[in-house]
């Protein structure tokens, strides 16, 4: 059922008022595309951000590999992310117990908490982990939500079923919870998002174990939102990449809601 319905309708059953909000912009901008600016300069993230803003829905870093960080990076990204109506992911994969999942979320140089829309977490320490991200919320009065990394994309990822079953099963008791990062359709609750990693048109693998897959193939595996890096960030023209993945990746979630 949540593969045939729509992000508007489905934005009315999400428990997450964040999901909620994610699920109507993907409608309102015609974009299912996040974008991973996996890239380590600073300047270069923003340059590519201003350029894509328009067309994606959410914008994903790894804060921890750019090498002139500074908390003026994230205020300029904050700037383009309300100009061009985007979200922040920080795709931290936090993945310890209860209490340093919380440190590392709230302090430290970055302060995830106060500005990432959306993180990642891995679901492995069990229920405790998101109850020391929900603790390290306690001061933030804006919505947050959670990607569990239930099934990996890389070759011979250790997330096997049992794991995939349990890790779902962790996302219903919290409402902090607004998807999962997976490679199928394994759960069905509409107001759940499927954020796909793994998209590129011109490879299969790179040489670190990344497999990849094409828009349509991942959609109609339950994509909602889908991650493209590499896929755009080495085209020789950026702008047309992410035309061209958003329009692929636009034109396969029609498809897949109206056949
Ligand atoms: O398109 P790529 O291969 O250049 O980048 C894929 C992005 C990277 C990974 O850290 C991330 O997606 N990723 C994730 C996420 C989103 O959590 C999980 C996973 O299983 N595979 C994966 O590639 O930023």
């Amino acid at each position: 059922r949540r593969l045939k319905l729509d992000f508007t309708e489905r934005s009315k059953i999400a428990t997450s008022p964040l999901a909620s909000k994610l699920l109507k912009l993907m409608d309102q901008k015609g974009t299912t595309l996040c974008l991973a600016a996996d890239l380590t300069s600073a300047n270069e993230i923003l340059e590519l951000s201003e350029l894509a803003g328009p067309h994606i829905a959410v914008l994903k870093i790894h804060v921890d590999i750019i090498e002139d960080f500074d908390l003026s990076f994230i205020q300029k990204l904050k700037q383009l992310s309300s100009k061009h109506k985007f979200y922040l992911m920080e795709d931290r994969k936090f993945g310890d117990i209860g209490n340093t999942a919380s440190l590392q979320y709230e302090k430290g140089i970055y302060k995830i908490a106060e500005w990432a829309d959306f993180i990642t977490a891995h679901p492995v320490p069990g229920p405790s982990i998101l109850d020391g991200l929900k603790y390290a919320l306690r001061n933030v009065s804006d919505d947050r939500g959670i990607f569990l990394v239930t099934q990996m994309s890389s070759n011979g990822a250790l997330t096997t079923e049992t794991y995939v079953k349990a890790s779902v099963t962790l996302s219903q008791d919290s409402n902090l919870v607004v998807g999962h990062v997976c490679q199928s359709n394994i759960f069905s609750d509409p107001g759940l998002i499927q954020l796909t990693p793994g998209v590129k048109l011109t490879q299969t693998s790179d040489n670190l174990g990344q497999q990849y897959n094409t828009p349509e193939v991942v959609v109609n595996a339950g994509a909602d939102l889908v991650v493209v890096g590499r896929g755009i960030t080495e085209s020789p023209d950026k702008l047309s990449s992410i035309l061209n993945y958003k329009n692929q990746l636009w034109a396969a979630y029609k498809n897949r809601i109206s056949s």
